[in-house]
């Protein structure tokens, strides 16, 4: 039987990458979003199979909507919570609120309310949920602490949910990646390409194929195995010490 992802945030990156490898691997795909345009280009590439649907993650009503799809569509097998974003670097006093809102909203509030609404099918079909979270969960960098607490959340609520899954032989994995080259720079700086190049020069970035790969591996695991965290950076991608300031 053909199987189900819904994937948030398709229309660009990680998200439109997974939804071009699952529509591959013969899975039917929903892809949401809030850019019209690009989700109509994607259903022209991708043909039936895929489903836009003009989504943003940050409007209760639209989000719990995507409970009510009915079937072939609504027997979702897989929910990719991937759409997210950052806000700028800036020092936090700096940072206009609605950057900032715009994060925590779509980021925490739309993640938690979309996997809430669809956990009563995803158990019983014995589903998966593949949550997007970050190394800046983990590792911490200057101007990030919005960002990365977001991300922390995600991290956290992946690994809680299993508590309340135990039994239901629903899998959740929290995915962890560093430096990946898609439009999350472009979007964190308010439009700055060349800052966006200028950041993943030289160093060889991860892909938004590596991740679509990894995330199709996530999916077609045998049932009875759970990743429950994985974490990934490019090779050139590693840690720095601690800050100190001395008198
Ligand atoms: P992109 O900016 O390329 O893509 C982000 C996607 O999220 C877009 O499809 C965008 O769609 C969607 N999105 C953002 N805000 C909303 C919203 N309010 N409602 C609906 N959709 C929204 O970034 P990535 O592909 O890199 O990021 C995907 C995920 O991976 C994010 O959660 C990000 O935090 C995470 N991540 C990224 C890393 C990287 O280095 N790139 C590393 C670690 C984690 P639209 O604008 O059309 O609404
Ligand atoms: C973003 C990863 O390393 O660019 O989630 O901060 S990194």
């Amino acid at each position: 039987m053909t199987k189900t992802v819904l994937i948030t945030g398709a229309t660009a990156g990680f998200g439109r990458a997974a939804a071009r490898r699952f529509i591959g691997g013969g899975w039917n795909v929903i892809g949401t979003g809030r850019r019209a345009e690009r989700l109509r280009t994607l259903q022209e590439e991708l043909g039936d199979a895929f489903l836009p649907l003009e989504i943003d993650m940050r409007e209760r009503e639209q989000v719990e909507g995507l409970a009510k799809l009915s079937p072939p569509w609504g027997d979702i097998d897989l929910l990719l919570n991937n759409a997210g974003l950052a806000p700028p670097t800036d020092p936090l006093p700096d940072t206009d609120w609605a950057r900032i809102d715009d994060v925590l909203e779509t980021n925490i509030a739309g993640l938690v309310a979309l996997t809430r609404v669809l956990l009563p099918k995803l158990i019983e079909r014995r589903g998966q949920i593949i949550n997007l979270s970050s190394v800046a969960a983990t590792y911490p960098y200057k101007g990030g602490a919005v960002y990365a607490g977001t991300k922390a959340f995600v991290r956290q609520f992946s690994l809680d949910l299993r508590c309340d899954l135990a039994g239901t032989g629903v899998r959740v994995t929290s995915v962890e990646p560093g430096m990946a080259e898609t439009e999350f720079t472009i979007v964190r700086t308010g439009g700055d390409k060349e800052a966006s190049d200028r950041l993943y020069a030289g160093m060889d970035p991860m892909t938004s194929e590596d991740l679509a790969d990894l995330f199709w591996w996530l999916a077609t695991l045998p049932p009875h195995l759970n990743i429950n965290a994985i974490e990934l950076m490019p090779v050139t991608q590693s840690w720095a010490g601690f800050t100190v300031n001395r008198e």
